[in-house]
Protein backbone atom coordinates (compact mmCIF):
# COMPACT_ATOMS: atom_id res chain seq x y z
CA UNK A 1 0.00 0.00 0.00
CA UNK A 2 1.25 3.63 -0.43
CA UNK A 3 2.59 5.50 2.23
CA UNK A 4 -0.94 8.32 1.34
CA UNK A 5 -3.53 5.76 1.70
CA UNK A 6 -2.36 3.84 4.43
CA UNK A 7 -4.25 4.53 7.68
CA UNK A 8 -1.92 6.01 10.12
CA UNK A 9 -0.22 2.77 12.20
CA UNK A 10 -0.42 2.57 16.06
CA UNK A 11 2.45 3.61 17.41
CA UNK A 12 2.41 0.72 20.11
CA UNK A 13 1.49 -1.43 17.32
CA UNK A 14 4.87 -0.60 15.57
CA UNK A 15 6.75 -1.05 18.41
CA UNK A 16 5.59 -4.65 19.46
CA UNK A 17 5.55 -5.47 16.19
CA UNK A 18 9.50 -4.70 15.76
CA UNK A 19 10.63 -5.85 18.56
CA UNK A 20 8.46 -8.98 18.76
CA UNK A 21 10.14 -9.75 15.26
CA UNK A 22 13.93 -9.08 16.70
CA UNK A 23 13.76 -10.98 19.73
CA UNK A 24 15.49 -14.18 19.69
CA UNK A 25 12.88 -16.01 20.64
CA UNK A 26 10.06 -14.00 17.85
CA UNK A 27 6.40 -12.91 19.25
CA UNK A 28 3.73 -10.98 18.80
CA UNK A 29 1.43 -9.70 21.98
CA UNK A 30 -1.56 -11.42 21.40
CA UNK A 31 -3.86 -8.54 21.44
CA UNK A 32 -2.73 -7.48 18.05
CA UNK A 33 -4.60 -10.09 16.96
CA UNK A 34 -8.05 -8.36 17.45
CA UNK A 35 -8.18 -5.33 14.27
CA UNK A 36 -12.39 -5.56 13.18
CA UNK A 37 -11.37 -8.13 10.98
CA UNK A 38 -9.69 -10.41 13.41
CA UNK A 39 -12.45 -9.70 16.04
CA UNK A 40 -14.39 -10.95 13.44
CA UNK A 41 -12.91 -14.17 12.88
CA UNK A 42 -12.81 -14.78 16.57
CA UNK A 43 -16.51 -14.33 16.45
CA UNK A 44 -16.46 -17.24 14.02
CA UNK A 45 -14.11 -19.28 16.26
CA UNK A 46 -16.71 -19.08 18.87
CA UNK A 47 -19.42 -20.97 16.78
CA UNK A 48 -16.85 -23.63 15.52
CA UNK A 49 -18.04 -27.18 16.56
CA UNK A 50 -14.57 -27.55 18.01
CA UNK A 51 -14.21 -24.49 20.46
CA UNK A 52 -16.39 -25.72 23.49
CA UNK A 53 -15.53 -23.27 25.78
CA UNK A 54 -18.09 -20.29 24.48
CA UNK A 55 -20.61 -23.41 24.40
CA UNK A 56 -20.17 -24.64 27.97
CA UNK A 57 -19.75 -21.04 29.36
CA UNK A 58 -22.82 -19.74 28.32
CA UNK A 59 -24.80 -23.03 29.43
CA UNK A 60 -23.18 -22.22 32.84
CA UNK A 61 -24.19 -18.62 32.98
CA UNK A 62 -27.50 -19.85 31.87
CA UNK A 63 -27.46 -22.14 34.67
CA UNK A 64 -26.17 -20.06 37.77
CA UNK A 65 -26.46 -16.17 36.96
CA UNK A 66 -29.86 -16.14 39.26
CA UNK A 67 -27.64 -17.66 41.89
CA UNK A 68 -24.68 -15.04 41.30
CA UNK A 69 -27.57 -12.17 41.18
CA UNK A 70 -29.08 -13.10 44.40
CA UNK A 71 -25.28 -13.40 46.52
CA UNK A 72 -24.29 -10.41 45.02
CA UNK A 73 -27.97 -8.71 45.90
CA UNK A 74 -29.76 -6.01 44.08
CA UNK A 75 -28.83 -2.68 42.84
CA UNK A 76 -25.38 -3.92 41.59
CA UNK A 77 -23.53 -2.04 39.00
CA UNK A 78 -22.25 -4.89 36.07
CA UNK A 79 -18.72 -3.92 34.99
CA UNK A 80 -17.27 -5.99 32.35
CA UNK A 81 -13.67 -6.34 31.21
CA UNK A 82 -12.99 -6.71 27.59
CA UNK A 83 -16.97 -6.67 26.23
CA UNK A 84 -16.60 -6.91 23.06
CA UNK A 85 -19.88 -7.99 21.37
CA UNK A 86 -21.03 -10.93 23.41
CA UNK A 87 -24.18 -12.77 24.06
CA UNK A 88 -22.92 -13.84 27.21
CA UNK A 89 -23.53 -10.17 28.56
CA UNK A 90 -27.13 -10.27 27.97
CA UNK A 91 -27.50 -13.51 29.86
CA UNK A 92 -25.65 -11.71 32.92
CA UNK A 93 -27.92 -8.59 32.73
CA UNK A 94 -30.75 -10.64 32.04
CA UNK A 95 -30.49 -12.96 35.09
CA UNK A 96 -29.24 -9.68 37.80
CA UNK A 97 -31.27 -6.87 36.20
CA UNK A 98 -28.97 -4.21 37.25
CA UNK A 99 -29.65 -0.64 36.98
CA UNK A 100 -25.91 0.27 35.20
CA UNK A 101 -23.52 -1.48 33.03
CA UNK A 102 -20.40 -0.25 32.61
CA UNK A 103 -18.50 -2.41 29.08
CA UNK A 104 -14.56 -1.65 28.94
CA UNK A 105 -12.85 -2.51 25.58
CA UNK A 106 -9.69 -0.76 24.35
CA UNK A 107 -12.21 -1.24 20.18
CA UNK A 108 -14.24 1.98 20.98
CA UNK A 109 -16.06 1.37 17.39
CA UNK A 110 -16.98 -2.16 18.61
CA UNK A 111 -17.42 -0.52 22.45
CA UNK A 112 -20.14 1.87 20.68
CA UNK A 113 -21.93 -0.60 18.31
CA UNK A 114 -22.76 -3.01 21.14
CA UNK A 115 -23.53 -0.15 23.67
CA UNK A 116 -26.51 1.09 21.29
CA UNK A 117 -27.61 -2.49 20.55
CA UNK A 118 -28.10 -3.27 24.49
CA UNK A 119 -29.58 0.30 25.07
CA UNK A 120 -32.32 -0.82 22.76
CA UNK A 121 -33.06 -4.24 23.95
CA UNK A 122 -32.85 -2.99 28.02
CA UNK A 123 -34.44 0.25 28.48
CA UNK A 124 -34.20 0.44 31.91
CA UNK A 125 -30.71 -0.39 31.75
CA UNK A 126 -28.10 3.10 32.30
CA UNK A 127 -25.18 2.06 30.16
CA UNK A 128 -22.04 4.02 30.78
CA UNK A 129 -18.89 2.65 28.43
CA UNK A 130 -15.66 3.20 28.94
CA UNK A 131 -12.97 3.02 26.11
CA UNK A 132 -9.33 1.68 28.09
CA UNK A 133 -7.07 -1.05 27.81
CA UNK A 134 -8.19 -3.38 31.07
CA UNK A 135 -4.24 -4.01 31.58
CA UNK A 136 -3.93 -0.32 32.94
CA UNK A 137 -5.44 1.20 36.08
CA UNK A 138 -9.23 2.45 35.01
CA UNK A 139 -10.90 5.29 36.27
CA UNK A 140 -14.81 4.52 36.88
CA UNK A 141 -17.71 6.37 35.98
CA UNK A 142 -18.70 7.78 38.93
CA UNK A 143 -22.29 6.56 39.22
CA UNK A 144 -20.40 3.72 40.35
CA UNK A 145 -19.52 4.70 43.47
CA UNK A 146 -22.34 4.36 45.77
CA UNK A 147 -23.30 0.64 43.98
CA UNK A 148 -22.79 -2.92 44.54
CA UNK A 149 -20.44 -4.02 42.08
CA UNK A 150 -20.36 -7.18 40.00
CA UNK A 151 -16.82 -7.49 37.70
CA UNK A 152 -17.23 -9.52 34.79
CA UNK A 153 -14.62 -11.75 32.85
CA UNK A 154 -15.43 -14.62 30.72
CA UNK A 155 -14.12 -16.20 27.67
CA UNK A 156 -11.19 -17.58 29.89
CA UNK A 157 -9.46 -13.92 28.58
CA UNK A 158 -7.24 -14.38 31.89
CA UNK A 159 -5.57 -17.39 30.01
CA UNK A 160 -3.76 -15.12 27.59
CA UNK A 161 -1.87 -14.05 30.83
CA UNK A 162 1.35 -15.69 32.21
CA UNK A 163 0.09 -16.47 36.07
CA UNK A 164 2.34 -12.73 37.06
CA UNK A 165 0.41 -10.50 34.59
CA UNK A 166 -2.69 -12.36 35.80
CA UNK A 167 -2.51 -11.39 39.50
CA UNK A 168 -1.14 -7.93 38.39
CA UNK A 169 -4.74 -7.70 36.39
CA UNK A 170 -6.62 -9.32 38.92
CA UNK A 171 -5.29 -7.19 41.94
CA UNK A 172 -5.80 -4.16 39.27
CA UNK A 173 -9.91 -5.18 39.06
CA UNK A 174 -9.55 -5.77 42.82
CA UNK A 175 -8.77 -2.03 43.53
CA UNK A 176 -10.74 -0.51 41.07
CA UNK A 177 -13.69 -2.35 41.83
CA UNK A 178 -13.37 -2.10 45.73
CA UNK A 179 -13.75 -3.63 48.90
CA UNK A 180 -16.69 -5.73 49.31
CA UNK A 181 -16.87 -5.97 45.14
CA UNK A 182 -17.15 -9.46 43.46
CA UNK A 183 -16.14 -10.75 40.22
CA UNK A 184 -17.36 -13.54 37.89
CA UNK A 185 -14.88 -14.88 36.16
CA UNK A 186 -14.65 -17.65 33.75
CA UNK A 187 -11.45 -19.70 33.29
CA UNK A 188 -10.91 -23.40 30.93
CA UNK A 189 -9.58 -26.32 32.45
CA UNK A 190 -6.83 -28.15 31.82
CA UNK A 191 -8.11 -31.34 29.95
CA UNK A 192 -7.50 -34.05 26.72
CA UNK A 193 -4.80 -32.46 24.27
CA UNK A 194 -6.21 -33.74 21.59
CA UNK A 195 -9.52 -31.66 22.43
CA UNK A 196 -7.89 -28.47 23.47
CA UNK A 197 -5.26 -29.11 20.66
CA UNK A 198 -8.16 -29.15 18.13
CA UNK A 199 -9.88 -26.23 19.65
CA UNK A 200 -7.12 -24.13 18.32
CA UNK A 201 -6.98 -25.86 14.77
CA UNK A 202 -10.58 -26.41 13.35
CA UNK A 203 -11.00 -28.34 10.94
CA UNK A 204 -12.24 -25.18 8.74
CA UNK A 205 -9.45 -23.63 9.06
CA UNK A 206 -10.88 -20.32 10.58
CA UNK A 207 -8.49 -20.34 13.54
CA UNK A 208 -5.65 -20.41 11.03
CA UNK A 209 -7.20 -17.38 9.55
CA UNK A 210 -7.62 -15.84 12.40
CA UNK A 211 -4.36 -16.40 13.56
CA UNK A 212 -2.61 -15.78 9.81
CA UNK A 213 -4.87 -11.78 9.73
CA UNK A 214 -1.62 -10.83 12.21
CA UNK A 215 0.24 -11.08 8.81
CA UNK A 216 -1.96 -9.27 6.84
CA UNK A 217 -2.69 -6.35 9.64
CA UNK A 218 1.19 -5.80 9.76
CA UNK A 219 1.11 -5.50 5.62
CA UNK A 220 -1.65 -3.12 5.68
CA UNK A 221 -0.84 -1.25 8.88
CA UNK A 222 2.68 -1.18 8.64
CA UNK A 223 4.99 -0.68 5.61
CA UNK A 224 5.79 -4.51 5.66
CA UNK A 225 5.75 -7.16 2.84
CA UNK A 226 5.62 -10.25 4.64
CA UNK A 227 4.84 -13.20 2.32
CA UNK A 228 1.60 -14.30 4.30
CA UNK A 229 1.51 -17.63 2.01
CA UNK A 230 5.18 -18.75 3.09
CA UNK A 231 3.25 -18.92 6.84
CA UNK A 232 1.35 -21.63 8.42
CA UNK A 233 -0.96 -21.99 11.50
CA UNK A 234 0.58 -23.65 14.55
CA UNK A 235 -1.33 -24.49 17.74
CA UNK A 236 0.78 -26.31 20.17
CA UNK A 237 0.03 -27.70 23.82
CA UNK A 238 3.25 -26.61 25.88
CA UNK A 239 2.50 -29.42 29.10
CA UNK A 240 5.14 -27.36 31.59
CA UNK A 241 3.54 -24.38 31.13
CA UNK A 242 0.16 -25.86 31.04
CA UNK A 243 -0.84 -23.70 28.01
CA UNK A 244 -2.08 -23.91 24.06
CA UNK A 245 0.27 -21.86 22.09
CA UNK A 246 -0.49 -20.40 18.66
CA UNK A 247 2.70 -19.79 16.24
CA UNK A 248 3.09 -19.03 12.90
CA UNK A 249 5.60 -21.01 11.00
CA UNK A 250 7.50 -20.16 8.36
CA UNK A 251 7.11 -22.87 5.32
CA UNK A 252 10.50 -21.83 3.85
CA UNK A 253 13.14 -19.26 4.14
CA UNK A 254 12.20 -15.97 4.24
CA UNK A 255 13.07 -12.68 4.12
CA UNK A 256 10.85 -9.69 4.50
CA UNK A 257 10.90 -5.71 5.36
CA UNK A 258 8.65 -4.04 8.08
CA UNK A 259 9.06 -0.24 8.37
CA UNK A 260 12.46 0.03 6.71
CA UNK A 261 13.85 -3.23 9.19
CA UNK A 262 14.86 -6.34 7.86
CA UNK A 263 13.97 -9.66 8.88
CA UNK A 264 15.02 -13.13 8.09
CA UNK A 265 13.27 -16.52 8.93
CA UNK A 266 14.55 -20.00 8.57
CA UNK A 267 11.86 -22.96 7.27
CA UNK A 268 10.36 -24.06 10.49
CA UNK A 269 11.02 -20.90 12.56
CA UNK A 270 7.88 -19.23 13.97
CA UNK A 271 6.47 -15.92 15.27
CA UNK A 272 4.63 -16.88 18.63
CA UNK A 273 1.37 -14.91 18.48
CA UNK A 274 -0.65 -16.13 21.94
CA UNK A 275 -0.86 -18.09 24.79
CA UNK A 276 -4.06 -19.98 26.41
CA UNK A 277 -3.31 -20.97 29.90
CA UNK A 278 -5.33 -24.14 31.00
CA UNK A 279 -6.25 -24.29 34.58
CA UNK A 280 -6.36 -27.37 36.91
CA UNK A 281 -8.97 -27.10 39.45
CA UNK A 282 -6.71 -25.29 42.36
CA UNK A 283 -5.16 -23.36 40.08
CA UNK A 284 -7.02 -20.75 39.18
CA UNK A 285 -8.46 -20.55 43.12
CA UNK A 286 -4.87 -19.76 43.69
CA UNK A 287 -4.35 -17.06 41.11
CA UNK A 288 -7.43 -15.34 42.90
CA UNK A 289 -5.88 -16.16 46.27
CA UNK A 290 -2.54 -14.13 45.46
CA UNK A 291 -4.85 -11.55 44.21
CA UNK A 292 -6.40 -10.20 47.47
CA UNK A 293 -9.68 -12.29 46.15
CA UNK A 294 -11.66 -15.09 48.33
CA UNK A 295 -13.44 -17.92 46.48
CA UNK A 296 -17.77 -17.21 47.20
CA UNK A 297 -18.48 -20.21 45.14
CA UNK A 298 -17.15 -22.19 42.00
CA UNK A 299 -19.47 -23.80 39.07
CA UNK A 300 -18.05 -26.86 36.42
CA UNK A 301 -20.06 -28.54 33.91
CA UNK A 302 -20.38 -32.25 34.47
CA UNK A 303 -17.58 -32.64 32.52
CA UNK A 304 -15.40 -30.31 34.02
CA UNK A 305 -14.48 -28.48 31.15
CA UNK A 306 -14.54 -25.49 32.16
CA UNK A 307 -15.37 -23.10 35.71
CA UNK A 308 -17.26 -20.16 36.31
CA UNK A 309 -15.41 -18.71 39.27
CA UNK A 310 -17.38 -15.73 41.72
CA UNK A 311 -14.86 -14.36 44.35
CA UNK A 312 -15.33 -11.35 46.48
CA UNK A 313 -13.00 -8.87 47.07
C1 LIG B 1 -10.33 -14.91 23.71
C2 LIG B 1 -8.24 -15.45 24.66
C3 LIG B 1 -10.18 -16.56 25.40
O1 LIG B 1 -7.62 -18.27 24.21
O2 LIG B 1 -9.45 -19.34 23.80
C4 LIG B 1 -9.42 -18.59 20.46
C5 LIG B 1 -8.64 -16.62 21.96
N1 LIG B 1 -7.43 -17.84 20.15
N2 LIG B 1 -8.84 -19.31 19.48
C6 LIG B 1 -8.77 -18.33 23.77
C7 LIG B 1 -8.52 -17.66 20.89
C8 LIG B 1 -7.66 -18.83 19.28
C9 LIG B 1 -9.38 -17.06 23.17
N3 LIG B 1 -9.52 -16.00 24.23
Amino acid sequence: MDAETRPSADPLFRNDVLAGLAAPVRAVPARWLYDRRGSELFEAITGLPEYYLTRVETTLLEDHCGAVARIVGPGAAVIEFGSGASIKTRILLRAAEPPLYVPIDISGEFLRDAATALANEFPGLAIRPVEADFMQPIALPPEVRDRRRLGFFPGSTIGNMVASTAVDLLRAMKNSLGVGAHLLIGVDRIKDVDVLTRAYDDAAGVTAAFNLNLLDRINRELDADIPVDAFRHRAVWNDPMSRIEMHLEAMRDIAFTVDGADFEMKAGETIHTENSHKYGPRDARLLLRASGWGLVKEWTDPKDRYALILAEA
